[in-house]
């Protein structure tokens, strides 16, 4: 599946931390109702074969509405899964070995922090880039605050897609406009909301506000 800008407007990206009343594959159907246009799933603690069986039911969940799914981190299930495409962080394998790996016509996510990752990332072949952390954000720990010129410098870096990540919520989105990102990629204001659903309608009309949908990316 080739990667088009729009499909990164609102990225979920999951966490089990607020599962119990409803399952995490109930959340991310509950996200793709409310507009979520790809879904990363981020399995940190899962064994491998659970993984698997995990990422092969939220493909088709996906697949019923025409998202994207990448796999966070680990490209052999991202293959046996037959998922969209993976998302490496900057300690994690190249693209190439990914690509190796995943075969091909994986969708490549690379995480940036400053131009130099953007620009390498970007010659290593990823199709886009997540870049943060933008706010304050509990949901990972030993992130690395990026402002807001930074992240415009990225954007206008490379020629592929931006998503803004970290501490992104309903009341700190608009502050990301003029950016030059392709979307938000969001944890805890879509999987802890009271009503996942609701949360990323608004999280989506809001995203449309800062985002450039037609935008061409400049060619460094
Ligand atoms: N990556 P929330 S911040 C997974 O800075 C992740 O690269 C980050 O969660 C980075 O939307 C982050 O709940 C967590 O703040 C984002």
């Amino acid at each position: 599946m080739k990667l088009d800008r729009k499909q990164l407007l609102l990225y979920a990206v999951t966490d089990r931390t607020w599962t119990g009343r409803q399952s995490l594959y109930e959340q991310v159907e509950l996200a793709l109702r409310g507009g979520a246009t790809c879904v990363q799933l981020r399995e940190k603690e899962l064994a491998p074969e659970a993984f698997l069986a995990e990422a092969k039911g939220m493909l088709l969940l996906c697949r019923h509405y025409g998202v994207p799914l990448i796999i966070n981190d680990n490209p052999q299930i991202a293959r046996l899964a037959g998922a969209d495409g993976v998302h490496v962080g900057q300690g994690d394998l190249s693209v190439r070995e990914v690509r190796r790996i995943a075969g091909e016509h994986m969708i490549v996510g690379v995480s940036a922090h400053h131009v130099a990752e953007a620009r390498a990332a970007w010659r290593d072949g990823a199709d886009y880039l997540g870049a943060g952390a933008m706010f304050s954000t509990s949901t990972k720990t030993g992130t690395t605050h990026l402002d807001l010129k930074t992240l415009k410098d990225i954007c206008r870096c490379v020629p592929i897609p931006v998503v803004a990540i970290g501490g992104i919520q309903a009341d700190n989105i608009l502050s990301l406009a003029g950016s030059g990102i392709a979307g938000a990629a969001v944890v805890s204001a879509v999987f802890g909301a009271e009503d996942i659903e609701a949360a990323c309608r608004r999280l989506t009309a809001l995203a449309r506000q800062v985002t450039e949908p037609d935008r061409k990316e400049a060619v460094p």
